[in-house]
């Protein structure tokens, strides 16, 4: 027993906390768009990285197990410039993270935030995760000091996007990407699940957080930059005529629509080496 006992690996019991903050950090990134890039060369530029778009640092236990939850359909360019900038910067970050595409099936009204809701709940079966990022798939970080975990507060990441001029466009805005800590999430029955189309999901979330008396934390303007793949509006994510009405009730409706009232079907589980593609069939509207 003893001598195997020294030959078995170090287990993570023996390891220390990565340092806070990580040392491997650069600053400033370039990020551009004009060069497409293949999967196969994100995939040999990041050999770490384990199926299902998981990595932990070797030498040192990460601060915090994160959840990337991506809402996704027919954006395939846009999700190879973000593999290939963020698992770089993720890794650097010494982050324990997996990466969790969540793909709309079929051609009906898109639903970004019952994407979020599905990313949650598959994310957490695979693993014990307590943070959760939320980004866009076309929002890219410019400086790695912006690091993707959770914090005492939700913290709102894409303060300064190139599109809106590096500046926040209001002090609510909470869309883009977002963290939640487990905690946070469920304090707030998550996101709700009937925002069909482009608009508004963003701000109940940013209403049901504050409804529950918790305060939006950022970054500076300056770590806080990015850059949106610029791009037209989807179809079948037209302006939702409903985010008004939806908006005004948030304090009646969100204790009951959210992750308490989910209900989807898997349509298919992919594992890459880059990321965890669910398909899911979402519904549609009542
Ligand atoms: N998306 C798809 N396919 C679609 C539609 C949307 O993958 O057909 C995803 C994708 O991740 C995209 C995100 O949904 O990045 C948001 O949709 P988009 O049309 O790009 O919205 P934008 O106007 O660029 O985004 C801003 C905010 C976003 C918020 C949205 C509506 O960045 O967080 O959800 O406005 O309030």
């Amino acid at each position: 027993l003893s001598a195997l006992n020294k030959s078995a690996p170090p287990t993570d019991a023996k390891l220390d906390r990565c340092p806070d903050p990580p040392p491997a950090l650069v600053g400033p990134l370039r990020i551009e768009f004009s060069d497409p890039v293949s999967m196969d060369t994100i995939r040999a530029e990041n050999p770490n990285l384990r199926e299902g778009g998981r990595y932990k640092p070797k030498d040192c236990i990460a601060l915090q197990k994160v959840a990337i939850i991506i809402p996704f359909r027919n954006r395939d360019e846009h999700l190879k410039f973000w593999l290939y900038y963020l698992h770089p910067i993720l890794q650097r970050q010494q982050l324990d993270y997996g990466v969790y595409v969540i793909n709309q099936d079929g051609e009906l009204t898109f639903n970004r935030a019952k994407l979020f809701n599905i990313g949650y709940v598959e994310a957490l079966k695979d693993y014990d995760y307590e943070c959760f990022i939320f980004s866009d798939v076309d929002l890219i970080p410019m400086d790695d000091h912006n690091i993707y975990k959770c914090s005492s507060q939700p913290r709102h990441l894409s303060v300064a996007v190139d599109k809106f001029g590096f500046s926040l466009p209001y002090t609510q805005i909470f869309g883009g990407v977002s963290a939640l800590t487990k905690e946070q999430y469920l304090h707030i029955n998550g996101f709700s699940n009937n925002y069909w189309g482009w608009g508004g999901e963003d701000d109940d979330i940013y209403k049901r957080l504050a409804f529950k008396r918790m305060f939006i934390s950022r970054p500076n303007s300056i770590v806080g930059r990015y850059r949106m793949i610029v791009h037209h509006r989807d179809e079948k994510n037209e302006p939702n005529p409903e985010s008004f009405n939806n908006l005004m009730r948030t304090l009646q409706t969100m204790n009951k629509d959210g992750a308490n009232s989910l209900v989807y079907q898997i349509v298919r589980v992919e594992k890459d080496q880059l990321y965890t593609k669910v398909t899911v069939d979402v519904g549609k509207p009542a």
